[in-house]
């Protein structure tokens, strides 16, 4: 609906800046080594790949802890720059599918698909919230932090200054949430956000559960879907090669059904599939994790349709 040719940009993006453990940042070479780009060419999508760029270039010289944020000039130069380059496909009529690198990086790509399409819903399939603010992150970590700055109650942090609200609690919902801070759990009450946690998953279902949250965020189909999937949704014993698992995750299945059920939306116009890290646990964890990583792409870009 949203798109103009069955074409998708895939931009990787190597950085891990936004949280302490190496080997994030490998995510998406992993990712398309596997060969995600040919399974979406025999999908019949058009791929246009900008390379692995190198983020590295940009990070400062110093970069001191602002408040208790780490690495903040840095994460805020890579977003910037993966912004406009989701911003870029999405005018052309393509897809956006950013592969991380850790989840800080959808700073970036919700700024860059709100630029294009502004009235656009978020669907945040995670494990975690996100949506700590520079007051209540205990870390410092900045994955933890992104959809507070999204929607403009991070304050000002003059080191983010390019970024603009540009999410409304309306057009966001959460699927698999089992680990939110306290803080958190207050900021999402204070404004209202619809949050379907594992307890939701389990009382309703699956099917229920996304169809309820589909209606939430466009509530007559009309509005453009950016997808924002964090690896940590699903069980670790399913994707056990990333950062902060967390156990009682979403099934196979059921994190596939997400992906599945979001494409015949025929909304979707971008996707994030972030943290996913190679460099934890054995071979084995390792290839478990990166293909079901691809297939939950291959699915949201129409895979299970026979
Ligand atoms: B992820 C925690 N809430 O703020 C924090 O993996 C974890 O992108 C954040 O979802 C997890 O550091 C960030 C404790
Ligand atoms: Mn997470
Ligand atoms: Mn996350
Ligand atoms: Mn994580």
């Amino acid at each position: 609906k949203f798109l103009k040719q069955k074409s998708v940009g895939v931009i990787g993006v190597p950085f891990s800046g936004g949280q302490p453990r190496d080997g994030v940042d490998q995510g998406p070479l992993k990712i398309i080594e596997f060969g995600l780009l040919d399974q979406l060419k025999e999908l019949d999508w058009q791929v246009k790949f900008d390379g692995h760029r190198d983020y590295t270039l940009m990070q400062p010289a110093s970069d001191p802890p602002v408040g208790k944020l780490l690495n903040a000039r840095y994460v805020s130069a890579v977003t910037e720059s993966v912004a406009t380059s989701v911003a870029n496909h999405l005018k052309e009529g393509s897809l956006a599918l950013t592969l991380g690198g850790d989840h800080s990086i959808a700073l970036g790509t919700v700024s860059g698909t709100m630029s294009v399409h502004p009235d656009a819903g978020l669907i945040w399939v995670d494990a975690h919230a996100d949506i700590n603010t520079p007051e209540t992150t205990e870390s410092g970590n900045i994955h933890g932090c992104p959809v507070s700055f999204l929607l403009g109650i991070a304050g000002q942090i003059k080191e983010f200054s390019w970024v603009k609200p540009c999410l409304t609690p309306d057009r966001l919902v959460y699927i698999g949430l089992r680990d939110v801070d306290a803080g958190e759990k207050k900021i999402l009450r204070e404004h209202g956000i619809k949050a379907f946690s594992m307890h939701e998953v389990d009382k309703y279902g699956i099917a229920k559960v996304v169809e309820m949250a589909i209606e939430h965020i466009s509530p007559n189909g009309s509005r453009p879907i950016h997808l924002s999937y964090d690896v940590d949704a699903l069980d670790p014993s399913i994707a056990p090669s990333t950062g902060t698992p967390v156990r009682g995750g979403l099934t196979f299945r059921e994190g596939h059904y997400i992906c599945e059920a979001i494409h015949e939306t025929g909304c979707l116009v971008a996707m994030d599939l972030m943290e996913v890290n190679p460099s934890l646990e054995d071979d084995h964890a390792v290839f478990q994790t990166v293909t079901v990583g691809c297939s939950l792409v291959r699915c949201a870009m129409g895979e299970t349709l026979l």
